[in-house]
């Protein structure tokens, strides 16, 4: 399997659970130059990050690889089965992180770093709200999590899932960005997740990058 990659992206998250399921993988650093390249737009038709290719699977969208590397490698049970009433909650909470808490991290971040690479969102829609909407944004979005965290440590049966790695992929961006200064049950909960082996691994090249682009 080859993940098509750059670090701290959202290409993170299929890291993550591919170090979770201890599945061999290589991965292919991304350069800006490569990915307006034909060859790499046949992978991914807006030429961004992450793409996994698997034998006769080439899947982008970085919360589908994850529901397909979960299926692929169900016996590690990192999804709850087909047939069990439990996988509605985890497609609920699946995409409620990608197409519901993640908009306000996302504009939250285009006007933190207004120059972040971005080919599909136009430039004005980029940065139309302030840091302060987004967070009020953002803060709402937050609620559903922080009373079903109130109680447990993970969204789906109290048990780790990819659901776990979606949010906390989302979550993460917004931690790092200064958006969740309250000790919320959501904050906790994203702590605890950052903690994991896996996501450790996984994120290994977070600060090297970061030093990368803010030399200091
Ligand atoms: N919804 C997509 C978003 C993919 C995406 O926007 N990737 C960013 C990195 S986080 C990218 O490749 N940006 C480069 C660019 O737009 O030039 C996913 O979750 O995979």
């Amino acid at each position: 399997m080859k993940l098509y990659y750059i670090p701290t992206t959202r290409a993170v998250r299929p890291r993550w659970l591919l170090e979770e399921l201890e599945a061999p993988y290589e991965l292919i650093y991304i350069r800006p130059g490569m990915m307006e390249q034909p060859e790499y737009k046949h992978l991914h038709p807006h030429g961004k990050v992450p793409v996994l290719v698997d034998e006769a699977v080439t899947i982008f969208e970085s919360a589908a690889i994850c529901a397909y590397l979960a299926d692929k490698y169900s016996e590690k049970g990192l999804a709850p089965e087909p047939n069990d009433s439990a996988r509605a909650y985890y497609y609920q909470w699946l995409f409620y992180a990608t197409a519901t808490l993640e908009p306000p991290v996302e504009q939250y971040m285009f006007n933190v770093f207004p120059n972040l690479p971005e080919k599909v969102l136009p430039k004005d829609a980029q940065t139309h709200l302030s840091t302060t909407d987004a967070q009020t944004w953002f803060d709402r979005v937050c609620q559903p999590l922080d009373r079903v965290l109130t109680d447990r440590d993970y969204l789906v049966e109290n048990k780790f899932s990819v659901a776990d790695i979606i949010t906390g992929g989302v979550l993460m961006w917004a931690y790092r960005l200064g958006m969740m200064k309250a000790e919320t049950p959501t904050k906790l909960y994203l702590e605890k997740l950052m903690q994991r082996p896996g996501f450790l691994r996984a994120d290994e090249d977070f600060y090297a990058k970061v030093g990368e682009e803010n030399p200091s």
